[in-house]
């Protein structure tokens, strides 16, 4: 909060947001207020989860072949009862769920979709490291109304996202969202109930000094991949190099600190499962989004050949390898993965 005690609030910021675009109609500012709702319920329970029971895992896999953990159930269902009764969606997509989530029948439909991994990181929840939700909002572009006909307007390449951001569940909760006007990030005060503006048109440097990524997986990658990386750890002060090792095994606390301090967030393609040759991350609930809010801070996400965003996706739940981060050091990684560089 400023001196005098307040600050900008997010829903103020939306409105603002809202009166430089002749078009709006109010519609969007309620989705993600009521978005904000569910995170915030969200944010409660992971942050007294130490104290309940809710810790640990239910025993199920979901649809991604993943133990399901406590807070990850209870996250979907939040967001999916907070979101259907609005009247502003036609259907959901969740990294937890199959299939394309229905608006039940008692409640109006409308011309946008969410796509979200409703607790991305679940496996660091036992172990109190920050975990987060990451959404992307598209516009319905056929004249559907039937779910099972709603795949292709769910399907869209990323740069179609009218909207993109997460939450945060760590030491604060934080929100960094974008309607492709920049970038902006708000804190959660737990005493006001509020998220107020704290980073305010975020920019990501050009060039970072940080590589994350998971290096036990070494011994999976291609000898493209491992002359990207061993790039990165070479000695030589013109380029900044080595560059410093940050890895939590959180998408979101990884993809955030780069976005604030610059450098690069890498899960390359891999050997390690056949099931997932694409590597681990999803396209549609995690890399589209992310990649929005990176490009409109200045940065760029690749899939190592191209661009994130330009994708045109064929399955709800496809998985891609993911770089993304400052723009000089992804176009480093494409450069190395091309095959064009090995220095
Ligand atoms: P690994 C968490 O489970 C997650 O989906 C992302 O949040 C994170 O970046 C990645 O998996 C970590 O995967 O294989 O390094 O444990």
């Amino acid at each position: 909060m400023d001196k005098k005690g307040v600050g900008i609030t997010i829903t103020q910021h939306l409105l603002m947001e809202e009166r430089q675009n002749p078009e709006a109609t109010g519609a969007f500012t309620y989705l993600l207020n009521e978005l904000i709702v569910a995170a915030k319920v969200i944010s409660w329970e992971v942050n007294k989860a130490g104290l309940g029971d809710i810790l640990g895992s239910t025993g199920e896999i979901n649809v991604q072949q993943e133990r399901v953990q406590k807070l990850d159930v209870f996250s979907n269902r939040v967001i999916i009862e907070r979101m259907q009764h609005i009247g502003q969606l036609c259907c959901m997509g969740s990294e937890e769920v199959a299939e394309l989530i229905d608006i039940p029948s008692q409640y109006p439909k409308g011309n946008y979709i969410l796509l979200f991994d409703p607790l991305d990181g679940s496996s660091n929840i036992d172990v109190n490291v920050s975990i987060g939700t990451i959404f992307g909002i598209y516009r319905k572009v056929s004249d559907e109304t039937d779910v099972d006909f709603l795949l292709t307007d769910a399907l869209q390449p990323g740069i179609k996202q009218v909207a993109a951001g997460y939450f945060i569940y760590g030491s604060s909760t934080i929100m960094v969202y974008t309607t492709g006007n920049g970038v902006n990030g708000f804190t959660l005060y737990p005493s006001v109930g509020e998220f107020l503006l704290s980073h305010e048109n975020i920019r990501i440097p050009e060039k970072g000094k940080i590589y994350s990524l998971n290096e036990g997986n070494y011994q999976y990658w291609d000898e493209d991949t491992k002359a990207l990386v061993d790039y990165f750890k070479q000695k030589d002060k013109t380029t900044g190099r080595p560059y410093t090792s940050r890895y939590v095994g959180s998408l979101v606390a990884d993809f955030h600190r780069n976005l604030l301090k610059g450098g690069i967030f890498m899960y390359p393609a891999d050997l390690k499962d056949p099931k997932k040759p694409t590597g681990k991350l999803r396209l549609m609930v995690e890399a589209n989004p992310l990649a929005m809010v990176v490009r409109e801070a200045g940065g760029y996400a690749s899939d190592g050949k191209g661009p994130i965003l330009e994708i045109q996706p064929t399955d709800l739940h496809q998985r891609v390898p993911l770089y993304i981060g400052s723009k000089e050091d992804v176009e480093t990684a494409e450069a190395f993965l091309s095959g064009e560089r090995r220095v």
